[in-house]
């Protein structure tokens, strides 16, 4: 296959609709033009994958605006390495500096996109992190309990009433120690259902429904008739516990499980389901004192479908599907059987009808089975190879991904014919259309996430950047318009108008907010206090100096905590500090902020720190000395700035 598509690039007048020469070729670039100085009109939030950090990119353009750090430390402006942010990266295995994040999702409201909140999963260290878009920070992390592998996850209902994560590996619940043989029966998939706050955002773990020991892929929320719902792809309905790409691939359908969760909340409300005792971190950064907090907490109400009956229904779906997609009406669901011929759509009316007959072909661990032709909406005919992932226009369209024959497939909800079809360069796994999980998509563009990069950039060595596609949908046919790399893996990616995001994106951090219990708000602020062999130094940034810079009486042995406020009020004049010898990073710190740096200085000497971010003409003169004494020397602690200690 791959080869093919090798003669398809290296040939630049191939076939007529991919045409890349003469006026066509012009038009194109026209299309993603965005001129010097002038806005996208999309943002685009595409996961990072096993870099653990979700990046923001623009669209038409493919220009990358930033990376936000969320599970992993990024010493490009201190994350997970300053004082106020390291709590953030704790969890119930201790401090953890990397993360493996999938499937950011974006705060909805009435079914639509909002642009306040976005969500995503971190994978290995089950975890689901929350990001203001107003800072574009990560201000919540909260770590889940009884799972591994947190892949179906982090999809939000239309009112953003839930966050969910579902489990992919399962386990034993609780953890202990048990021969891995005996898994079938005995290992628990987990489905969380963590409740946001309306108004703050609050993230808090509501409940846990505890499913058989399958492995649960991919999920999405009903929407419009069918909010209340969420459905979860499965596979290794086998329970196989080795093998797995034998052992998991017997069965000829696995399911999708289709949550009532609005029965379950109602179950959880008077008091259903069971308290657990297990350690989980919930972690939240306080956008007034700058500072993060970990906290852990001890049990968890978990509930067995078994609890609340006609709560839990499994749909059969051929054969081992991946992507679990819900159309914006809330009628079909989309089940991407890798393994499969055909596309199966399933009916949510059906499924209705066919639980209200209670017609049911059989049960396992007591959770009724429907019939697959019951619940049937209809078969994309043989469309690809390797279905993964199916967004939706606003036209009635879907658009699923091919892995093995590196394509998207456009078809039509309800005839099930395909429309058109386009390689991807090559083997794509994910899609995005902006708001293309909601009610309203926002069409016009999509852009397919590739897991093979080959020869479609200059070559960086063994290492290449993934590359992701973007495509005009706007008419009858999809039209490639842009390759532009991403960064780590983008397994998926979010996206909506830049209008409401742009408008609330905050420019600074208001100075008389700030609650840090370091801060010194201004240069008369600054001070030096030794607390045993801690000392604290107070300091300010401005352009184009620290105050104090100049400071003596450290002595070896000290743990000294460099607690910077940047006193600036302009927009987008960061300071940053460093210092010789510190084995943490840098600190980008804000206008407005105040992040802490702690040294321990291993040499005795007069080390020099400085603004590691050019932020005036004079920014090469932002630095300063601070001396460090023999640890039984009697050199007092002083500081200074503008004149000589004495
Ligand atoms: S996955 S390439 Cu982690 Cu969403 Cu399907
Ligand atoms: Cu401050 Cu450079």
């Amino acid at each position: 296959m791959v080869t093919v598509f090798i003669a398809f690039t290296s040939c630049n007048n191939a076939s007529k609709s991919n045409s890349k020469s003469g006026a066509l070729a012009s038009n194109i670039a026209e299309k993603v033009y965005v001129a010097p100085g002038e806005y996208d009109e999309f943002y685009a939030f595409l996961s990072g994958g096993y870099s653990g950090n979700l990046t923001v990119y623009g669209l038409p353009s493919g220009r990358m605006f930033k990376e936000i750090p969320v599970f992993s430390q990024f010493p490009t402006s201190g994350y997970g390495y300053s004082e106020e942010t390291k709590p953030m990266l704790n969890t119930s295995h201790g401090f953890i500096p990397w993360g493996d994040s999938h499937h950011p999702d974006i705060s909805q409201t009435n079914g639509e996109i909002d642009g306040r909140f976005i969500f995503i999963n971190e994978n290995n260290t089950p975890r689901i992190a929350k990001i203001d878009l107003k800072t574009f920070e990560t201000t919540e992390i909260i770590e889940v309990p009884n799972s591994a592998g947190n892949h179906s996850s982090s999809f939000v209902t239309e009112n953003t009433e839930y966050v969910v994560a579902g489990t992919r590996f399962s386990v034993p619940i609780p953890q202990r120690d048990m021969p891995i043989k005996d898994y079938k029966g005995n290992f628990k998939g987990a489905l969380s259902f963590i409740s946001v706050a309306p108004e703050t955002g609050d993230m808090a773990i509501k409940f846990q429904v505890l499913m058989p020991g399958f492995n649960y892929d991919l999920s999405h929320p009903g929407r419009g008739k069918s909010h209340g719902w969420f459905f979860f792809t499965t596979y290794n309905t086998e329970e196989a516990n080795t093998l797995l790409e034998v052992n998991a691939s017997q069965n000829d359908k696995d399911f999708i499980a289709a949550i009532n969760w609005k029965k379950i909340e109602e179950y959880v409300n008077n008091g259903g389901g069971t308290m657990m005792p297990t350690d989980y971190a919930h972690n939240v950064y306080d956008e007034h004192t700058h500072t993060a907090t970990s906290t852990m907490i001890k049990e968890v109400r978990v509930v067995n479908p078994s609890e609340v009956p006609g709560a839990v229904f499994f749909l059969p779906t051929p054969k081992s599907p991946h992507g679990c997609d819900v159309d914006p009406s809330g009628e079909y669901i989309v089940g991407n059987g890798k393994l499969s011929a055909n596309l199966t759509v399933h009916s949510f009316t059906k499924m209705l009808a066919a639980i209200e007959g209670k017609k049911f072909a059989g049960e396992a661990y007591g959770i009724p089975i429907l019939n697959f032709e019951d619940v049937l909406a209809g078969v994309v005919n043989q469309p690809g190879l390797g279905p993964l992932h199916t967004e939706f226009d606003d036209k009635g369209n879907a658009y699923t991904t091919f892995f093995i024959s590196s394509e998207v497939v456009k078809w039509k909800l309800g005839t099930w014919e395909v429309i058109d079809r386009k390689p991807t360069y090559y083997s794509v796994g994910h899609l995005t259309i902006p708001g293309g999980n909601s009610r309203k998509p926002q069409g016009k563009y999509m852009f397919a996430m590739n897991k093979i990069t080959k020869d479609r950039y200059l070559p960086t060595g063994p290492e290449m950047e993934h590359s992701a596609q973007l495509y005009d949908i706007s008419g009858e046919k999809m039209e490639l318009l842009l390759d532009f790399p991403t960064h780590g893996e983008p397994h998926y990616a979010a996206a909506m108008r830049a209008d409401i995001i742009k408008e609330n994106s905050q420019k600074i951090y208001n100075l008389a907010d700030n609650k840090h219990p370091y801060a010194a708000k201004s240069d008369g602020d600054t001070k030096v206090v030794r607390d045993g062999s801690n000392v604290h130094i107070y300091m300010t940034t401005i352009r184009s100096h620290f105050s104090p810079d100049n400071i003596e009486g450290i002595k070896l042995g000290d743990k000294v905590y460099f607690h910077v406020t940047n006193l600036e009020q302009d927009f987008d004049v960061p300071h940053g500090f460093a210092v010789l010898g510190q084995n943490t990073s840098e600190l980008l710190i804000m206008p407005g902020q105040t992040k802490t740096s702690v040294w321990e200085p291993t040499k005795v000497g007069v080390w020099p720190f400085y603004c590691t971010d050019f932020c005036s003409a004079l920014h090469q003169e932002m630095q300063g000395y601070i001396r460090v004494s023999p640890a039984n020397s009697d050199t007092p602690i002083k500081w200074s700035m503008g004149e000589d200690i004495e």
